[in-house]
């Protein structure tokens, strides 16, 4: 074989591989199939990043808002790119599951608390809203009264969406107050408002300051339940001492909305 054949030889195989992978190519690129697969794939690896980010960083309430954002967006699309797979491409493989949403400052607040109880130490307690569209499950969640953890919960506690958890001492209501609580561990408040604050490790969800709020024994601090969020709670004039009867505790009634939605207060 001399040079001019190898010559003609490499040409047509380099001619027909072209036109092989260019084919291909084509058939990829116009598969919708395959474009949302890739477009779902490149979205899920967004959101992760978006909540590596917001897990290494955001450890303050309000600092995460973009992050989130763009977590947020990155998720809807996918949900979006997920349903027109299974709409146009029939059993083709779905996208792969986005890890569990991270735990963000806001997404649980502290509600209403009632601190100097009329009756046995046993009628303390803590209300905890969601006020976010998602369920959230309270398993690591811990709360802190004036710089001490009093306890971490250690089991799954669902909190939905917009939904209240009541954590109390005792299950008994003949000295819980007439309370039933979702959850009971040990604990003590003090009889003044103090600073508390709900985390995950070192992320703080919310954190509210009572210092100088107007305790009144058994009267519990109430949120306005148009302020239920994680900001406009840390404006003190947005709590008020709770007004509705409730339990059996204390010689005069306890006051207070334990585990549903709080009195107006103004
Ligand atoms: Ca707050
Ligand atoms: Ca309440």
């Amino acid at each position: 074989m001399n040079i001019d054949k190898l010559k003609k030889l490499g040409f047509v195989l380099f001619t027909v591989l072209f036109m092989l992978n260019t084919e291909l190519q084509a058939a990829n690129n116009t598969d919708p199939c395959v474009q949302a697969s890739r477009e779902a794939t490149s979205l899920a690896r967004t959101y992760q990043r978006s909540v590596r980010e917001l897990k290494g960083t955001c450890t303050r309430e309000g600092d995460c808002d973009l992050a989130k954002l763009a977590a947020d967006e990155a998720l809807d699309n996918l949900s979006l790119f997920h349903g027109e797979m299974k709409e146009n491409c029939g059993t083709t493989t779905p996208p792969p599951e986005p890890p569990p949403s991270p735990n963000l400052a806001g997404d649980i607040i502290i509600n209403e608390v009632m601190m100097d109880p009329d009756g046995y130490p046993e009628e303390e307690w803590i209300e905890i809203y969601n006020p976010t569209s998602t369920d959230f499950d309270l398993n690591g969640i811990s709360f802190v009264s004036a710089g001490d953890t009093l306890f971490t919960i250690s089991q799954s506690l669902i909190i939905p969406a917009q939904g209240f958890i009541l954590i109390g001492k005792s299950m008994n209501t003949v000295i819980n107050g007439g309370i039933v609580p979702d959850y009971i561990d040990t604990f003590s408040l003090y009889d003044l408002g103090v600073i508390y604050e709900l985390k995950n490790g070192t992320t703080i969800l919310d954190e509210v300051n009572l210092w100088g709020f107007n305790v009144s024994r058994g009267t519990s601090a109430n949120l306005d339940p148009r302020s239920a969020d994680a900001i406009n709670n840390d404006i003190l004039t947005n709590w008020c001492l709770g007004t509705s009867i409730y339990g059996i505790g204390g010689q005069t009634g306890n006051l207070g909305t334990p585990g549903s939605i709080n009195d107006l207060c103004f």
